[in-house]
């Protein structure tokens, strides 16, 4: 493969470009906000796409989020490209236009805008960076990973690390990184009524082509708060998902035990269905974190089944085994 350049990539200034350019040019269909600021003051944004956008309708709400990591760079594509077929496509194909119709789509296209803007701007080259910005105190070693920073069995069970060094750092509480708190506080904030109105959640890295989906932080099938039902759904619904786009479905502690995980936290805290998709390529071979961006477009264009997939089930995610509710 061809390494890619910093060049290949939207950068975080791009992504608000882009948001910007397409709220101007569909107003009905989509809006922003600002739901916080990174460690580094840095705008988090939340993008809303759905059939009269600026009124908070009672319709099932589905999330995407993007870029935890730094350095997973085509992930924020992956937020452009939904972005885009959301739009283009609303008022011309008919399951986008049902779909936006009767669902309401929020993309966080980058969680982590300090540590995207580090790794691909502060020199000439990428510099395989993965956790946020936020210095250690008594540490010269910068930066806590936001993917194990999440407040359910933080730190319980060895998926994570207590030195400031490690790439795995959870911090020193969870929600310590102020980005963690920022899209928590958002997701908390969607308890309408006394009901979470997020149903459905897909976590975008790289990379290794994969559905995932909870929990991470035991091999168990089941537990607290994960009965039998919930797995079966959970599993029926992966594996529909990698149906779409030839990923290897499985449970999350099957790669590896994560603590502190946005997965776990988003079901057992907001009960949301919350899966991680590990993007292209499959291997290193196919350059890692950073592919080349002739490769952009297929491989976010690749997940646009399971996008709606998931946006189809999202009125009630068991119906895929079955279940009423
Ligand atoms: O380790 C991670 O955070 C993810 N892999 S990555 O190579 N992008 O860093 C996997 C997270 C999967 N774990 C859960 N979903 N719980
Ligand atoms: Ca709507
Ligand atoms: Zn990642």
């Amino acid at each position: 493969f061809q390494a890619a350049a910093p060049s290949d990539y939207h950068t975080y200034a791009d992504v608000l470009t882009v948001v910007n350019q397409t709220r101007t040019q569909y107003p009905n269909l989509v809006t922003s906000r600002v739901i916080g600021r990174s460690y580094q003051g840095r705008d988090i944004i939340a993008v809303k796409v759905s059939a009269n956008a600026t009124v908070d309708e009672d319709e099932p709400e589905v999330l995407f989020t993007h870029n935890q990591h730094a350095r997973e760079h085509l992930t924020v594509e992956m937020a452009l490209y939904t972005l885009e077929e959301l739009t283009t496509q609303y008022g011309t194909d008919p399951e986008i236009t049902e779909l936006l119709d009767t669902r309401e789509v929020w993309l966080i296209p980058s969680v982590n805008p300090d540590g995207k803007v580090y790794d691909q701007e502060s020199t000439g080259s990428f510099r395989s960076w993965r956790k946020n910005r936020q210095p250690n105190s008594g540490s010269t070693n910068v930066g806590t990973d936001i993917n194990r920073n999440w407040n359910y069995q933080w730190g319980c069970c060895g998926g994570s690390s207590g030195s400031t060094g490690s790439e795995t750092y959870r911090g020193p509480s969870p929600e310590s990184a102020p980005e963690t708190q920022v899209v928590a506080n958002f997701v908390r904030g969607r308890v309408v009524g006394g009901e979470q109105q997020i149903t459905s959640h897909i976590d975008f890295h790289t990379y290794s082509e994969l559905v995932l989906w909870p929990y991470g932080y035991t091999y168990s099938d089941t537990a607290a708060g994960l009965t039998a039902d919930d797995a079966a759904a959970f599993r029926a619904l992966g594996t529909a998902l990698a149906d779409t786009n030839g990923y290897t479905p499985q449970q999350s502690s099957d790669l590896y035990i994560t603590d502190g995980s946005i997965n776990d936290w988003m079901w057992a805290n907001q009960g949301i269905f919350s899966f991680t998709f590990e993007m292209y390529p499959r291997t290193a071979s196919g350059g890692g974190f950073y592919p080349p961006g002739s490769v952009i477009d297929r491989e976010t264009a690749r997940n646009r089944e399971a996008v709606l997939l998931l946006l189809d089930y999202a009125d009630c995610p068991y119906r895929i085994t079955g279940r009423e509710s």
